[in-house]
């Protein structure tokens, strides 16, 4: 049952973010995200993937990550989105440092509504997305149909993306916020 703060605003755009961990508990990391998530004022959650395990992209002397996906339906606009998104990841005492470095927590838009936004703060559909397992396989659980705008069908990227070392952890069944 989706649950969530606002109402349903006529203006509202159906958007996916991308959580993920690697530090201090990763996923109780990001389930404490998804509950921040669902705070959010005029925006509820309506879908939630599974979480899944990978090997680091980038710095390989790190730990694994945990990463999950959720759909949200959101009154923001896409930089308030990502101000507040910010600012959750800032409560988790997320420290800027190296790029691709290990972290507490990371979130991501992934996608708001059909828009593509480049920006200089904000790069809609994120700009990693088509090449990552660990975005593609939870987006794909939660919305198999998904057209990414510019890229095609989430189907066809899932395909194509080579890099496969991920894992669903049986048992992470969805939250209910
Ligand atoms: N920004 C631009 N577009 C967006 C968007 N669509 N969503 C800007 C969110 N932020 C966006 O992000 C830098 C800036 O990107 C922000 O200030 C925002 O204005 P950051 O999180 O501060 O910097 P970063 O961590 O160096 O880069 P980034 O791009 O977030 O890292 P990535 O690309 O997300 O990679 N391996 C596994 N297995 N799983 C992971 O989740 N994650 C990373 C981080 C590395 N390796 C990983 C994983
Ligand atoms: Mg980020």
């Amino acid at each position: 049952m989706p649950r969530g703060n606002g109402a349903r605003a006529a203006s509202s755009v159906i958007a996916y973010i991308g959580l993920g961990s690697n530090l201090a508990d990763p996923s109780a990391q990001v389930t404490q995200g998804i509950l921040a998530i669902a705070r959010l004022p005029e925006t509820r959650i309506i879908a939630q993937s599974s979480f899944y395990r990978s090997a680091p992209m980038g710095p390989p002397d790190q730990p694994d990550y945990i990463n999950a996906v959720t759909a949200i339906e959101t009154a923001q606009t896409a930089y308030d989105l990502l101000a507040s998104l910010q600012a959750v990841e800032a409560r988790h005492g997320r420290a800027r440092g190296l790029h691709w470095g290990p972290r507490t927590l990371d979130i991501d838009i992934l996608l708001y509504g059909a828009e593509r936004i480049t920006g200089l703060d904000l790069t809609v559909p994120h700009p990693g997305l088509s090449e990552r397992a660990f975005v593609l396989y939870p987006l794909y659980e939660i919305a198999p149909d998904l057209e990414i705008p510019g890229l095609g069908p989430l189907a066809g990227l899932l395909r194509r993306c080579e890099w496969r070392g991920i894992e669903r952890l049986s048992g992470s069944a969805p939250i209910t916020p």
